[in-house]
């Protein structure tokens, strides 16, 4: 059976990009037709300067959120990274093969660099080796598939370069992964800044749908979208950038096509509002189940500990074989 792993990063609350770009696909496909593990992935949040009770409160909440959009752990496991030690155990070996070229070539770090540059403060090493302990994410279970949004797929792709590297000179190990992602709304754009993915740790707020925004806050910002000056209504992700993502957003609430839809439409704000409303419904029954599971604590926590204990017995034997590839000498 195909073996899946996906995560999210508590560094913000969720985002409809992170449920277009990835959780939908993960609850409506990936657990039903595969071998599906899910990760809150903590340690990636302590990469940029972090608050901790926050990310605390954060990882809690994205566990939650995983099991209100669908996830459901009699059909895969659902579990927090820092509670697998086989993660940074496996990690601190893949830095072995990796290169500090390599890690300056990733999109992502020169982005969130540069950011941390301009608001005054340092860059954390872990910043610079985060693709590598995402590859020890995804190769501790034997991945096949790595259902992302496209901003991963560079780090998928690294994942592969090691996994490739490490087994042509250790011998075979590591099952080589691959990068899938959704046909529509794999990159969702910020509102306000159309030329910007929708980031849930970005600053502009009005740009951002919250998975846990009220419905009139989802609509408000919608309705707020920046355009641009034209009249009609055509899908043309290159030049017109704000409209082509409110045409993939209402796209993929509603298992249309980007184009198709366009030709229904001869206003802005008749889209708009077919957007704001079908982002509402979408939603609606996730803010639901997410206010059921915090009245139920102790439900998400034994998920979480069976999740975990299952996960480190699938990763085990994989990170052992590694440390004995590489030339440790077991425990005696
Ligand atoms: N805007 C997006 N469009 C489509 N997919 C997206 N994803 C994130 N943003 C979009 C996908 O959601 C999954 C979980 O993402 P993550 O938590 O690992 O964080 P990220 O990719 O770094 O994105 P964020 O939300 O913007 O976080 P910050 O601001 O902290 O960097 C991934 O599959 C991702 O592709």
């Amino acid at each position: 059976m195909t073996r899946v792993f996906s995560g999210v990063k508590p560094t913000g609350h969720l985002t409809l990009g992170n449920y277009l770009g990835a959780m939908r696909r993960w609850a409506a496909v990936d657990q039903h037709r595969s071998d599906a593990l899910f990760c809150v992935v903590d340690l990636h949040a302590l990469t940029v300067d972090h608050d901790p009770a926050r990310v605390r409160r954060l990882s809690r909440q994205a566990a939650s959120l995983l099991l209100a959009a669908g996830l459901d752990p009699e059909l895969c496991t659902v579990f927090v990274q820092s509670h697998v030690d086989e993660h940074a155990r496996l990690s601190y070996v893949l830095e072995c093969v990796a290169t500090d070229g390599e890690m300056r070539r990733m999109i992502q770090y020169k982005e969130k660099a540069a950011r941390e540059r301009v608001r005054g403060g340092s860059v954390r090493l872990s910043l610079l080796t985060y693709p590598v302990l995402m590859a020890a994410d995804i190769l501790a279970y034997g991945t096949d598939e790595v259902p992302v949004g496209e901003d991963q797929t560079q780090h998928v792709e690294l994942a592969r370069d090691l996994a490739v590297r490490f087994n042509q000179r250790y011998g075979h190990t590591f099952v080589v992964p691959r990068a899938t992602s959704p046909a529509v709304a794999a990159r969702v754009m910020n509102l306000q800044e159309p030329a910007s993915k929708m980031g849930k740790s970005d600053d502009t707020g009005p740009g951002i749908v919250y998975l846990l925004d009220e419905p009139d806050v989802v609509r408000k910002k919608v309705m707020r979208a920046v355009t641009d000056s034209g009249r009609d209504v055509v899908y043309d992700p290159e030049e017109r950038a704000g409209l082509a993502n409110l045409l993939e957003i209402l796209a993929a609430c509603t298992d249309g096509e980007p184009a198709e839809l366009a030709g229904g439409y001869d206003s802005y704000g008749a889209l708009k509002k077919d957007t704001a409303e079908a982002v509402v419904e979408m939603l609606r029954p996730v803010r639901e189940r997410h206010m059921e599971l915090s009245a139920d604590p102790g439900y998400v926590d034994g998920v979480l500990r069976e999740g975990a204990e299952k996960a480190r017995a699938m990763a085990r034997p994989t990170v052992d074989d590694a440390y004995r590839a590489i030339g440790l000498l077991p425990p005696v």
